[in-house]
Order: structure tokens, then C-alpha cells, then sequence
């Protein structure tokens, strides 16, 4: 774990060196939130708005309502674009019956599902082909999970919690696997696995971790801080899986009280008091912006000093989705 200290340039330097804030590295964009979001900057910008975008791109509240005030419409279904309009899905992947659907009503489309979606996807296929039970281990109503149960429904049974656990039921036990949702907490996720090869012992494993690097490294990072941390402060969006799983894993990992907050004002004041560390991180579908925004709150009220914590060097990038790659120049 390396630390680097440095100071917020806003407000002024504390005299009380018992504030201070621990800012976690990695955080905020991943790759696959990167692509999706330049993938609907670049729609905007080859073929002008109004873009079309099915449910949010990512699960961040500035980034849809920056977009919307660019000239995106965010619709639900396919079914709210108009007929021979340009549709872009979201980064969470969709099911091949919306992508029938945009078929079906001539839409052009864009598929901005992020590659590590795309992958569980495509093993949900193999094992399905091969007649598995695929116990997918993800959060009910999760766009994440619709899309990848809709690949084949008859074969998917959502595991979420440990009840789900007792009621799954399955064909053939030597032929079941579990597959996950990419954006879990990695130690509940493990737990449920234990639960699961409980009632089946022959429980095969995915061909390779589900839960993406993105969403294992920024737990890495808050855990690894979170111990020295009377308060964490998760920058997120309540919508956003990733970043709801920070709060939880800061607070198993011992800080003593954690938010999730969309922006630096919903801080409240109360949350600060009697704190000497806060921790600061953010979820994969968050700009960075947010979180500098948040230091300089922060900074304001006395905790300027920052140290940033890094537990890993994130290097992964993803090339544009394909209907954008001749096009875009990349
Ligand atoms: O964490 P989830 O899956 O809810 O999504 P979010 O958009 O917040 O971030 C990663 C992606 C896509
Ligand atoms: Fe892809 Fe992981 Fe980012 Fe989701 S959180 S978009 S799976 S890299």
C-alpha cells in the first residue's frame, strides 16, 4: 500500500492535525464507464441530438442529468424511441430480446455494454448450451442481471439473498455452476457461494472472476483505510451497485460510520463532528470532479490535509464500442 501526502489548496491548512482525510486510489471511472459515456459524447457529436439512451448509461446522477443537457433522452424501453432513431444501451448490457426489439423498430444502435458485461454474457451461453442450472448470484430488479438472465431465462435462477439460497432448485447436481453480477461486494458474494455449494456440493465455479477488477479493487482500497476511519464518505449514486457495496464494505472493515453522498453538499455537517479522519472514495461511475469537489468542502471546514492511500495502478482501457470505432477516429 503506498501513501502520498498532499494538500488541498481550498480553504485554510488546519492547525488541528488530527483531521485529516485519506483519499482512496483506485476510484471513480472504470474503464467500462469511461467507454460507455465517450461512446454517447461521441454519438452526440457525429450525429447531433436528440440521442437516445436506454435506461441511465451508468448509475450516476450528474453524468445523466450533464448528458440530458447535452441532448440525450433517457427512455426506459425500447419501445419509447422512435421508429429508424439512434438508441444506445447502457453499460449494464441488455437481454437479445431488446436487442430484437431495436431490430424490430429499425433503430440504429450503439452497444455500449462494457466488454466485462459482454463476457458474463457469453457464459451464461456456454453453460447453458451445455444444459447447466446457472445460479446467478446478483440484486433483483439490477439492470446488470436482466439483461444477462435474458440470455437464457430458462436455464438462470437469481440467487440474492441467503433465502434464495434455500429455494433454488435444480435439475441435474452435477451439472450447476454460479455465476455473479460484476459490481458485488467480493465477501458477500463469497459467502453466498459458501451457502450455495452447502446445498450442492458439486457447484462448479465460473471460468473467471465475474465480479470485475473495477469493483475489486475500490473495495481493496476502502478496506484498507477504513480501520483508521471515524467517518468514509462514498461518492455515488444510490442506484449505483459498485458504490453502494463501498459503504458496506468500509463499515465491515471497521469505519466507524459511512454515507453515500451524490454531491458535497448533502454532507451533513452532524456526520463531522467529534471526526478526525474521513475517508474519501467513490464509486466507478463517478467523475473525479465530484470527489475533488468534495476535498474542497472538506478542506474548507479544517480537513485539507490529504494523504491518498493507493492499492493498485489501474491501466485497463477499453476501445469504443464497434459502431463508433471507423467513425471516431479510434
Ligand atoms: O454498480 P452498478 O452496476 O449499479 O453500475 P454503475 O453504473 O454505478 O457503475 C458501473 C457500471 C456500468
Ligand atoms: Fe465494466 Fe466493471 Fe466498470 Fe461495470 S464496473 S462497467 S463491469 S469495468
Amino acid at each position: 500500500m503506498a501513501r502520498t501526502l498532499g494538500h488541498m489548496s481550498a480553504g485554510t491548512p488546519s492547525t488541528e492535525s488530527a483531521k485529516r482525510v485519506l483519499l482512496a486510489k483506485p476510484r471513480g471511472y472504470c474503464a467500462g464507464v469511461d467507454r460507455a459515456v465517450i461512446a454517447v459524447e461521441k454519438a452526440l457529436e457525429l450525429y447531433g441530438p436528440p440521442v437516445y439512451v436506454r435506461k441511465e448509461i451508468v448509475h450516476n446522477r450528474h453524468v445523466v442529468d450533464t448528458l440530458r443537457e447535452r441532448g440525450v433522452i433517457f427512455v426506459d424501453e425500447t419501445s419509447e424511441v422512435p421508429e429508424g432513431e439512434l438508441v444506445v444501451f447502457s453499460a449494464h448490457g441488455v437481454s437479445p430480446a431488446v436487442h430484437a426489439e431495436a431490430a424490430e423498430r429499425n433503430l440504429r444502435t450503439i452497444d455500449a455494454t462494457c466488454p466485462l458485461v459482454t463476457k458474463v454474457h457469453k457464459e451464461v451461453n456456454r453453460f447453458a448450451r451445455d444444459d447447466f442450472d446457472i445460479l446467478l448470484i446478483g440484486h433483483h430488479g439490477h439492470e446488470e442481471v436482466e439483461g444477462t438472465s435474458g440470455e437464457a431465462p430458462e436455464h438462470v435462477q437469481l440467487v440474492d439473498t441467503a433465502e434464495d439460497v434455500a429455494k433454488a432448485e435444480i435439475r441435474d447436481p452435477s451439472k450447476v455452476v454460479w455465476l455473479s453480477q460484476t459490481t458485488l461486494s467480493v465477501d458477500e458474494t463469497m459467502e453466498r457461494v459458501d451457502q450455495l455449494r452447502e446445498r450442492f456440493p458439486n457447484l462448479a465455479d465460473p471460468p473467471s472472476d465475474d465480479i470485475c477488477y473495477a469493483t475489486s479493487n475500490r473495495q481493496v482500497a476502502v478496506k484498507a483505510m477504513a480501520g483508521e476511519c471515524d467517518l468514509v464518505l462514498v461518492v455515488g449514486s444510490r442506484n449505483s451497485s459498485n458504490s453502494k457495496r463501498l459503504v458496506e464494505v468500509a463499515l465491515q472493515a471497521g469505519a466507524k460510520d459511512a454515507h453515500l453522498i451524490d454531491y458535497a453538499r448533502e454532507v451533513d455537517e452532524s456526520w463531522l463532528e467529534g471526526v478526525g479522519t474521513v475517508g474519501v472514495t467513490s464509486g466507478a461511475s463517478v467523475p473525479d470532479v465530484l470527489v475533488m469537489e468534495l476535498l474542497e468542502w472538506l478542506a474548507e471546514r479544517g480537513w485539507g490535509e490529504v494523504e491518498e492511500v493507493t492499492t493498485a495502478n489501474e491501466k485497463i482501457a477499453f476501445a469504443l464500442p464497434r459502431e463508433l470505432r471507423s467513425k471516431a477516429g479510434k
